[in-house]
């Protein structure tokens, strides 16, 4: 039996740069060709989604903008031409940031489809998935294994993804030891997971006892309180076991010091993976401690269809639990204010008016 799809729907969205969000329903679009409709059960909220409401980033959105791009869901609808393969109706999908890309360009055909010349970019430049059903690219949603929790699995769609393929891109080693700088945030708790199921000792850096407390359940090796420490390259390189420094460097914070700082501490022939988005920020490292110690600085974004793939495999094989609260739709203005505060420990995750 056909599902049966409403014309209207419950949706938080913006009319302005700066908001403020508003609950309102809407009406539910139609998927064109190559797109389905997705029937979004939970969403987790991302700070990507708060630097579009503040318009932080020198790219603008689509306005009215309906935020979002951790959801995962039921494929309820396809557009013209979407084959078995692509996409059942009924089966588990997830929404990402790259909503599609054009498969054919050069960056495409290389699999490197976040670098797409003409990506859509979900709760950016096309609505996101901050509404109970949304629009996206058969070729580009995430396949969700059966039996793996919705809620759960929200937050490895951004999050769990770009931090899966920032720990691939730093080259880090089994046994070797990476730092995680915001480990206390939502893709900070997901990069401390993914980096522990590969084999990685963690060095959490992040402030309060919330947060330490939380990294040291999850098995960080040290944590160290950006807040509390009166000089960060001493304590980092302290907590390694040689006094040498991390191996790798994951830079997930929304705040430029530490962008800053990362080359001073990372171990000789280390890599600085740069991921955070704070805005307005610029890297620096010193040219000449850089050059000594042959430093690797590079930034990653997002990750393709097979690091997805990837990375909801390493959690449905149950390596992967990151903290979350879940809380309704409607509350979306909340987390933003905690976020903006950064009072949250690990992630919130929506939860839809149709979620059991
Ligand atoms: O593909 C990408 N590159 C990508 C993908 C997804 C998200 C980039 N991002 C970007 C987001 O846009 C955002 O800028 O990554 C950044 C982190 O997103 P998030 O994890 O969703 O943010 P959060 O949950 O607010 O966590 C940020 C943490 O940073 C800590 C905060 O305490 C918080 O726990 N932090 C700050 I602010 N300053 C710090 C510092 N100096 C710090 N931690 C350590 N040292
Ligand atoms: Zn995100």
């Amino acid at each position: 039996m056909a599902p049966n799809i409403p014309d209207e729907q419950w949706a938080q969205v913006i009319e302005k740069v700066g908001g403020p969000v508003e609950y309102k329903k809407i009406p539910v679009a139609k998927p064109g060709p190559g797109e389905v409709l997705v029937n979004i059960k939970y969403s987790g909220v991302c700070h990507t989604d708060l630097h579009a409401v503040n318009g932080d980033w020198p790219i603008p959105t689509k306005l009215p903008l309906v935020g979002g791009h951790e959801g995962a869901g039921i494929v309820v609808a396809r557009g013209e031409g979407v084959t078995d393969q692509d996409c059942k109706i009924g089966e588990a999908v997830g929404v990402k940031w790259l909503n599609d890309s054009c498969l054919s360009c050069t960056f495409c055909q290389q699999a490197d489809e976040p670098l797409c010349l003409t990506p859509k970019l979900s709760g950016y430049t096309v609505d996101g998935t901050f509404q109970q059903y949304c629009i996206a690219s058969a070729k580009h949603v995430a396949h969700i294994p059966e039996g793996v929790p919705l809620d759960e699995i929200s937050p490895v769609l951004c999050a769990g993804i770009t931090v899966y393929k920032g720990l691939k891109e730093s080259g880090a080693r089994p046994g070797q030891t990476v730092a995680i700088v915001g480990a206390g945030g939502g893709l900070g708790s997901l990069a401390q997971q993914y980096a522990k199921a590969m084999g990685l000792n963690t060095i959490a850096i992040d402030s309060g006892d919330e947060k330490k407390t939380m990294s040291e359940k999850m098995g960080c090796d040290a944590f160290i309180d950006f807040a509390k420490s009166s000089d960060i390259t001493k304590d980092v390189r302290a907590a390694t076991k040689d006094g040498l420094g991390p191996h790798a460097v994951i830079l997930v914070a929304v705040n430029e010091k530490p962008f800053q700082q990362a080359a001073e501490y990372v171990r000789p022939r280390g890599t600085v993976i740069v991921i955070g988005l704070p805005a307005n920020a610029y890297i620096r490292a010193p040219v000449f401690e850089s050059v000594l110690k042959m430093v690797r600085i590079q930034a990653s974004y997002v990750g393709n269809r097979q690091d997805s793939a990837e990375a909801i495999d390493f959690f449905a094989r149950g390596l992967i639990h990151a903290p979350f609260k879940t809380v309704d739709l409607k509350d979306l203005p909340d987390v933003y204010e905690k976020m903006h505060k950064g009072a949250i420990a690990g992630r919130y995750v929506l939860k839809m008016p149709d979620a059991e």
